[in-house]
């Protein structure tokens, strides 16, 4: 049998998938040839989900924690007596500390909207601490919102064949939005000329027509010095800046601070390189501007992003076909989620029992869980549920937060399909479906397309969805929430009972007889061409210029970006991706440092700095530069040969703006071991 579904990861590529499936389990997976986007091929990973659904350490059935906290030794219980037990104690907690005693953490394990959004209802009922879920894009939102307002709308990916000049700026897209490549290709076919701007070389470096090199929080400088060159010698939209920007003027007179010659300077790029790049942007368009968030995980790095923002709206290239940024694409998704995550309780209701509904509830933010775990008073956490998400792994400051995890005193309950770090700490590892084996709405933050997917094969175990669990807590807690009770369906009919014009010809019935649609786009697709949107005029802000000084006693930065072969880690744990990573987590080394540190290839060093040490097999390698160790993510602490993610090194200080992460922030030293 096969069957249509969407793949459900973080990913922008947002894939419609054919699987197959035998005796009641997944046995291959494919892209679908119709679906414009997918264009018939999955990826590196999603290949493997016929290993990744049916790993043998997968939560079968709900366990209860019987050694040491982190230990991961379980013994199988009951769905009532794990329910029960967590239920009790939670009416302990809720009694004696309040709802704040209580701390979600979850991301986007699944991008569905039923089973990754709505289980934010029980939390918000309950009145527990609010999680600002800032891990991977809140700074790229913030610097976005500087210039563009709050809609996050970006250029259309099926348009990317109409560009002329495009930037992969900070953007690893060969391995972290591979279904873009095709339409590269087609620019390229068509005249098109493609820049990489990154730190070292990756694939997408490789790819490029032409390769800058950038030392690491630097771009900032090589967007002010492109933009002077645009003012000076051409190529800036004076008319477009004159009708639809406002703050112009001053952004203008901020570049002209910045000659070629000083970014140079900054970035340790060839000023050559750069007159070059500038060239080629002022003369031609359409320029498409493809940025990552990889710039924004630093010190400065929303500053940074709204630097290179900047530079579509000088060049007025927003107002061709083709030509602007894309950044994400998921403000085009105007669903109605009034309902959805239960933020409607704070307006009127009536509190009743443990129906406590908190607007002023504190917030947490997912980047410092650590801190929360350890430091918060008043009350301290008590209770703290994980769903879709590896924080033991993936959050900075990894070791604070497992030195959290393991307090006596904290219940901590894990929802998983998986065997994660985080899991090894649960008090209790509750047995959730793979979204392959459920039914959940998608968007995409990678192009326009809606999609419904069915459940493809019966999930194996007792593994049941989020919302059912937490619909069964609901119930112990006598809370009364009907919501819980809608089967996906239900709320995806509600989510799409909107009027917005993007949606108006798109209800469910449509959606599920065709699978996956196309949100009503204006045609043709130009969402800054005359301002913003809502007819306001776009802003240029002046940025602050911000980079990496000098820091002898921490003199590597450690950049920890994206593997192929992985999402985040939620493929860790195939063993054939993770051969295809080299088998162990590995640094690259830059060939002078390895030198100078009498490091060769292939020999461990210890990495560290005042948050901890890791252990790690160097890789030397002309691909990154000097100064710079490049650790690609993520691995799961499971599988290091230490025991331990790289997160144990990275910090927890929010970036300049939205409260985001600096993963890339990160200032180590490298000890041969
Ligand atoms: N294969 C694979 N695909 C993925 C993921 C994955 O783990 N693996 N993760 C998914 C998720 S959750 C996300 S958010 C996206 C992220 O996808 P991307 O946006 O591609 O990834 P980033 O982490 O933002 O890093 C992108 C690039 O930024 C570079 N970079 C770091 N610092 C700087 C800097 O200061 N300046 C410049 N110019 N470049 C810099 C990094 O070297 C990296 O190559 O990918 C998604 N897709
Ligand atoms: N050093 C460093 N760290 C990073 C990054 C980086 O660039 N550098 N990138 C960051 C980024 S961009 C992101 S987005 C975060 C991601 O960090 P996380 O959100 O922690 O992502 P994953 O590690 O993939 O964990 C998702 C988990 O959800 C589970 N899951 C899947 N479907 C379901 C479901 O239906 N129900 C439940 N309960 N679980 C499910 C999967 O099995 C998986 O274990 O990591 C960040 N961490
Ligand atoms: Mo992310």
């Amino acid at each position: 049998m096969k069957r249509l579904v969407s793949c459900p990861q973080d990913c922008p590529d947002a894939c419609r998938l054919w699987v197959t499936v035998e005796n009641g389990r997944v046995v291959e997976v494919t892209g679908d040839p119709d679906h414009p986007v997918t264009r018939g091929f999955a990826c590196a990973k999603t290949a493997r989900y016929p290993e990744r659904l049916y790993l043998k350490d997968r939560p079968l059935y709900p366990q209860r924690r019987v050694g040491g906290k982190g230990e991961g030794r379980f013994v199988r219980v009951s769905w009532d007596e794990a329910l029960d037990a967590i239920a009790e104690r939670l009416r302990e907690i809720l009694d004696a500390h309040g709802g704040e005693a209580v701390l979600r953490y979850n991301y986007a394990g699944t991008m569905g909207l039923v089973q990754g959004r709505r289980p934010l209802l029980f939390f918000r009922a309950i009145g527990a601490s609010e999680l600002d879920e800032t891990i991977c894009s809140a700074t790229g939102e913030a610097a976005w919102a500087a210039i563009y307002g709050p809609d996050k709308l970006g250029v259309d990916p099926e348009d990317v064949p109409e560009a002329r000049t495009i930037v992969l700026w900070g953007a690893n897209v060969l391995s972290t939005n591979t279904h873009l490549v095709p339409f590269l290709k087609q620019a390229r076919v068509r005249g098109g000329r493609i820049f990489a701007v990154d730190v070292y070389q990756n694939r997408t470096a490789r790819f490029a027509d032409r390769f800058l090199r950038i030392r690491p929080g630097t771009d900032a400088a090589l967007a002010l010095a492109l933009a002077r060159i645009f003012f000076e010698e051409g190529g800036a939209d004076l008319d477009y800046l004159a009708r639809h920007v406002a703050g112009w003027e001053r952004f203008r007179a901020a570049a002209r601070g910045w000659t070629v010659e000083r970014a140079a300077e900054v970035t340790g790029l060839d000023p050559d390189a750069i007159r070059e790049f500038a060239k080629a942007l002022r003369t031609g368009a359409p320029q498409l501007f493809r940025v990552g968030y990889g710039m924004t995980r630093h010190p400065g790095g929303g500053n940074a992003m709204i630097a290179v923002l900047a530079l579509p709206v000088v060049l007025g290239s927003w107002r061709r076909v083709g030509g602007g940024a894309l950044l994400s694409t998921s403000g085009g998704f105007r669903l109605n989620k009034a309902r959805l995550e239960g933020l409607h309780f704070w307006k009127n209701a009536r509190p009743r029992g443990y129906f406590r509904p908190n607007p002023n509830a504190r917030h947490v933010n997912q980047i410092q869980l650590g801190r929360a775990l350890t430091a918060l008073r008043d009350p301290p956490v008590q209770a703290l549920f994980v769903f879709n998400a590896n924080p033991a792994a993936t959050a900075p400051n990894a070791g604070l937060v497992r030195r959290g995890l393991a307090r006596e005193d904290l219940l901590v309950v894990v929802l998983e399909n998986a065997m994660t770090d985080t899991a090894l700490y649960a008090d209790f590892l509750l047995p959730v479906t793979h979204p392959l084996e459920h039914a959940d709405l998608y968007t995409s933050y990678g192009h326009y397309w809606l999609s419904w997917s069915e459940p493809a094969a019966p999930p194996p175990g007792e593994a049941r969805p989020n919302t059912w669990v937490f619909a069964e807590l609901a119930r112990r807690l006598d809370l009364d929430l009907p919501e819980l009770a809608m089967d996906a369906e239900a709320v995806a009919r509600e989510l799409l009972d909107t009027a917005h014009p993007f949606l108006v010809g798109t209800d469910f019935d449509r959606l599920k007889r065709a699978g996956s649609l196309k949100l009503d786009l204006p045609k043709p697709f130009l969402p800054y061409a005359a301002g913003r949107p809502d007819g306001k005029k776009l802003t240029l802000p002046v940025p602050a210029v911000r980079y990496p000084e000098p820091d002898p006693g921490r003199p590597f930065i450690f950049l920890t970006p994206p593997a192929h072969h992985f999402l985040n880690t939620s493929f860790g744990g195939v063993a054939a991706l993770r051969a295809a990573e080299g088998g162990e987590p590995a640094v690259l080394l830059h060939p002078a440092d390895a030198r100078r540190l009498g490091v060769a290839d292939g020999a461990y060093v210890r990495i560290e700095n005042e948050r901890g040490a890791i252990r790690r097999r160097v890789r030397v390698s002309p691909a990154t530069q000097p100064g710079v160790v490049v650790h690609e993510q993520t691995w799961r602490g499971l599988d290091a040969p230490d025991g331990l993610p790289a997160n144990v090194l990275t910090p927890d200080e929010p970036s300049d703006l939205g409260g985001g992460s600096a993963f890339n922030g990160a200032r180590v030293r490298v000890v041969p071991d």
